[in-house]
């Protein structure tokens, strides 16, 4: 295993560096940076007589202590300054090599123009530093550069000078006022244009705004413009948060490996991210653009203005973050008092923490969201520390209410502005915002594992009495959670009560006087706890964990009947597209049993007549109707099995899929009429409702025994759509319905799809992944087109967006093909995994976790996964790699193991 750092460990730094100025003289090959920086010690700190920085992949050129001589040894990781007085200006000259960084961390090409990604530890690769977060600095960056290869040179702050150099060279320097770690530095050096916005903030202060992307994508800028404005201005109106800086400027990247990055007033994204017009982006992407761009933006008071300690608080940023950029979100789908608005961007949100944080924490990279130790920091970026890290956040809100939670924020900024600090002060600040104690809350930080709430009832007529009993444990324990487990959360359970018309009754627990509203938040801070609620006339029906309330699973025995009910007439909306996925769950766990055991496939009624009742009710917008309509995740199921079988619940979703196509198919049809969206293409919620319940339908009818309707209407919608969205639903509706049909229509619009759009990287992406997301059939499996595809000329390894196109589509995007029974979908992943490592291991390292989870699958997959595994662990080299695949592996014995004893 690779060297481990433990958050226990953690020791303030030994020096300081308060001031950076960085010379760059930019050329692809060699790059010189002359790095001038103002070091002290650091006075709590006790003396150390030399000075430690690090450094990968650098050349040392010159290294001199002003005005002293300079004793300087260097070594791989780093270099150290010897015997250095107690302040002293330090400036090292170094060279790296910017073509040659197929790693994409540190200053990088792509496409011709540099740039660079810093988060978490890739400054060391630009110069060395002691690059850590706690150590803040204001920065000057001159670029130099060739003029015409590079006409723009952009870095963080304000511009302050620029001029001609001989030789037809050129410089800009830039200052940042603000200081900061130096994960957040940023330069971009190119030719890029810019789409510009001048605003004014409330407070009347004129900002500029640039989008910057290579010239022929000037076209689809727009949206991030806006999203970016809108962005300026929630932060202000909910947050009385105001933009900083003079200027803010987003910089598109088509080689990228993550989605984006908050560089202090320098934002670089993934193009994905950023991008967008009628023609290439669909609904999904509009949206991910528009909280991609919330995101980063949120990020410069929560991430940049205070900043975290260490690694193992990334969540005191991440977690922050996704919450804004979640309320956000969900703000812009129709303001923010609009309940059954908001439920449809939680319901997206949830769906995500269930169907990836959930796994993770049932797995061997189950972590709490302050880890305790990694190896290799960029494999803890994940869904735990980000996504249940903005449940954690949300929870504070759930208790203290929006104005409490606000309090909680001016506090937190009032305490902390300009520091690096922990997610200890963050829960500080909302607790004594608030006036509470929070040291239980302090458990949700360091516990791994996905906490399970089971719920009982007791309904006594007589007394008009209902107790609702709530019990806190957790589930399957993975061994990476254990001992992570020290004792009950305090788990905010928000409930409701319907009686028998539907409606909600007004909620009294006993000792109450009066009813206070129909959802009350019930606090279990105990292992169990009995809630009583008083003068409740007629047993009722529990809407349970109303909101998700909580990053838990919830048990409790619903009859169908209940869930229906609770389909129906729900007044939490999140817990009535709950309720429909509940009953379709029980159903298709049901089926894939009986499909596992070679039995006959049959379904009853009620998950028809559901569906039937929802799918008509024209009182829900489209875009609920369309989430209530969409059957769990493959993925998600397949957890929910003892022993997890993808091709069993690949067999029984399908099947429930053609059953609901088939009994449905008039309203389908009539749905598909009933929601077109003519005229022009518009990105707003209401009409991506619309699609989405559209494009639903005609996926649910190309699924049809008799196809012929639904290739009538996907050609047609293929050859007239003015959006992304239409022409790719009704691509994959050829595509499925292609199964019984034929190839030659699906073929045809594949080729065509390529043809029209082949300029268009984004859009190849989505031709390559649809193709890895395809049924296979036995004469032509899937994993025998991924193979062909990966010689397409347009395909290429070192593209991380391209890489995950097709190679991460098919390992993680379609379960049933990737799980062969030979094994043929292991075996191609090793080699993918083993491949990428040498040329980026963090993007091979994301593709390594695909089969962290192997031990929870049936018998007859785990030894091919565990083979493909041992083979990745002998061959790769990467820490990252490493680090998961050894992880996976940990614990083994030829014996394989049963879920029960694990
Ligand atoms: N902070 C970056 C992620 C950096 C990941 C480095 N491995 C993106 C974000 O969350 O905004
Ligand atoms: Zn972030």
């Amino acid at each position: 295993m690779p060297k481990i750092v433990h958050r226990k460990d953690y020791r303030p730094p030994s020096f300081l560096i308060d001031a950076v100025n960085l010379e760059f003289d930019l050329a692809p090959d060699e790059t010189i940076v002359r790095n001038t920086m103002r070091v002290r010690r650091n006075p709590d700190v006790a003396r150390e007589r030399s000075l430690e920085l690090v450094g990968e992949k650098l050349k040392l050129v010159s290294a001199e202590v002003a005005g002293l001589p300079t004793d300087v040894l260097v070594s791989e990781g780093g270099l150290t300054v010897k015997n250095v007085p107690d302040s002293f200006e330090l400036t090292l000259t170094g060279l790296c090599a910017p073509s040659a960084n197929t790693a994409m961390m540190g200053l990088y090409v792509s496409g011709g123009n540099f740039l660079t990604q810093c988060g978490a530890e890739g400054f060391r690769r630009i110069t060395w530093f002691i690059d850590r977060p706690d150590v803040m600095s204001t920065y000057t960056v001159t670029l130099r550069a060739d003029k015409a290869a590079c006409p723009v040179l952009l870095s963080n702050g304000n511009l302050i000078e620029e001029g001609d150099l001989p030789g037809g060279r050129h410089y800009v320097r830039w200052e940042d006022p603000f200081r900061k770690p130096s994960y957040l530095f940023a330069l971009v050096a190119g030719r890029l244009v810019a789409l510009e916005e001048r605003i004014r903030t409330n407070s009347g202060k004129e900002k500029l705004l640039q989008v910057w992307v290579e010239q022929q994508d000037l076209d689809k800028t727009r949206y991030a413009m806006d999203s970016l404005i809108q962005s300026i201005r929630w932060d202000e109106e909910r947050f009385g948060l105001e933009l900083d800086l003079d200027r803010f400027m987003i910089v598109a990247a088509s080689d990228f490996n993550l989605g984006a990055m908050e560089n202090k007033g320098l934002n670089i994204f993934n193009t994905k991210f950023v991008l967008a017009n009628a023609e290439t982006a669909s609904d999904f992407d509009f949206a991910n653009v528009q909280s991609a761009v919330g995101h980063e933006y949120f990020h410069n008071w929560t991430g940049n203005r205070v900043t975290c300690r260490d690694w193992f608080q990334l969540s005191l940023k991440e977690g922050l973050t996704v919450f804004r950029d979640q309320e956000f979100a969900a703000a812009m789908m129709g303001g923010e008092e609009n309940p059954a608005a908001r439920a449809v961007k939680r319901i997206e949100d949830v769906r995500v923490v269930r169907q990836m944080q959930f796994g993770e924490d049932s797995g061997p990279m189950a972590h709490p969201v302050r880890p305790e130790s990694y190896a290799e920091v960029s494999n803890f970026y994940t869904a735990t520390v980000y996504r249940k890290g903005a449940e954690l956040v949300r929870m504070y809100q759930t208790l203290f209410g929006r104005e409490g939670f606000r309090r909680g924020m001016d506090l937190y900024f009032a305490r902390h502005d300009g520091q690096a600090v922990t997610c200890d002060d963050f829960r500080a600040a909302m607790a004594d915002a608030n006036c509470r104690d929070l040291a239980q809350f302090e458990r949700w930080y360091s516990q791994a594992g996905t906490p399970r709430v089971t719920v009982t009832t007791d309904y006594d007529e007589a007394a008009q009495r209902y107790c609702v009993t709530l019990e806190q444990g957790y589930g399957r324990t993975p061994a990476a959670a254990q001992g992570s487990q020290t004792g009950p959360l305090l788990i905010p359970f928000a409930v409701g009560l319907l009686g028998a018309n539907g409606v909600d009754i007004p909620l009294k627990l006993q000792g109450e006087t009066v009813a206070q509203g129909a959802t009350r938040v019930l606090e279990l801070t105990e292992v169990r706890q009995t809630f009583t609620f008083v003068d409740i006339a007629a047993k009722p029906v529990p809407s349970l964990l109303r909101d998700f309330s909580a990053p838990v699973t919830v048990e409790y025995d619903y009859n169908a009947d209940e869930l229906a009910f609770l389909l129906a007439h729900d007044s939490d909306p999140f817990n009535r597209w709950e309720a429909g996925q509940r009953l379709a769950t029980r159903e298709l766990l049901a089926l894939a049993a009986r499909s596992a055991a070679g039995e006959g496939l049959e379904m009853g009624v009620s998950l028809i007549e559901a569906f039937r009742r929802v799918l008509t009710d024209t009182a829900l917008s489209p875009s609920f109707r369309a989430l209530a309509l969409t059957l769990p995740a493959e993925t998600y199921l397949a957890e929910q099995m003892a022993e997890s079988d993808p091709a069993a619940v690949h067999a029984a979703r399908q099947f429930v899929r053609k059953e609901l196509a088939s009994a449905l198919k008039a309203e389908w049809v009539a749905a598909y009429e009933d929601n077109q969206t003519p005229g022009a293409f518009q990105p707003t919620p209401e009409a991506a409702g619309r699609r989405a319940l559209k494009n639903l339908s005609l996926a649910y009818l190309a699924e049809l025994a008799d196809p012929a309707a639904s290739v009538r209407f996907a050609t047609t919608q293929y050859r007239t759509a003015n959006n992304m969205t239409d022409r790719s639903a009704a691509l994959a509706a050829l595509l499925s319905a292609s199964v019984i049909a034929g190839d030659d229509v699906a073929e045809q619009a594949l080729s065509d799809f390529y043809g029209r759009f082949e300029a268009e990287p984004l859009v190849i992406d989505k031709w390559f992944t649809f193709q890895a997301t395809r049924r296979g059939t036995a004469q032509r499996p899937t994993i025998a087109r991924v193979r062909a595809l990966m010689n397409h000329p347009a395909f290429s390894l070192k593209n991380p967006n391209r890489a995950r196109s097709l190679i991460f589509a098919f390992c993680s995007a379609n379960p049933a093909e990737f799980h062969a029974a030979d094994g043929s979908g292991y075996g191609y992943w090793a080699e993918q995994v083993v491949a990428l490592d040498a040329l980026n291991p963090q993007v091979a390292a994301r593709l390594a976790r695909v089969l962290e989870r192997w031990r929870a699958f049936i018998p007859a997959l785990r030894e091919p996964m565990r083979a493909a595994l041992a083979t990745v662990a002998e061959r790769a080299k990467s820490r990252g790699v490493l680090e998961v695949v050894q992880k996976a592996l940990a614990g083994y014995s030829s014996e394989p193991q049963t879920k029960s004893n694990r």
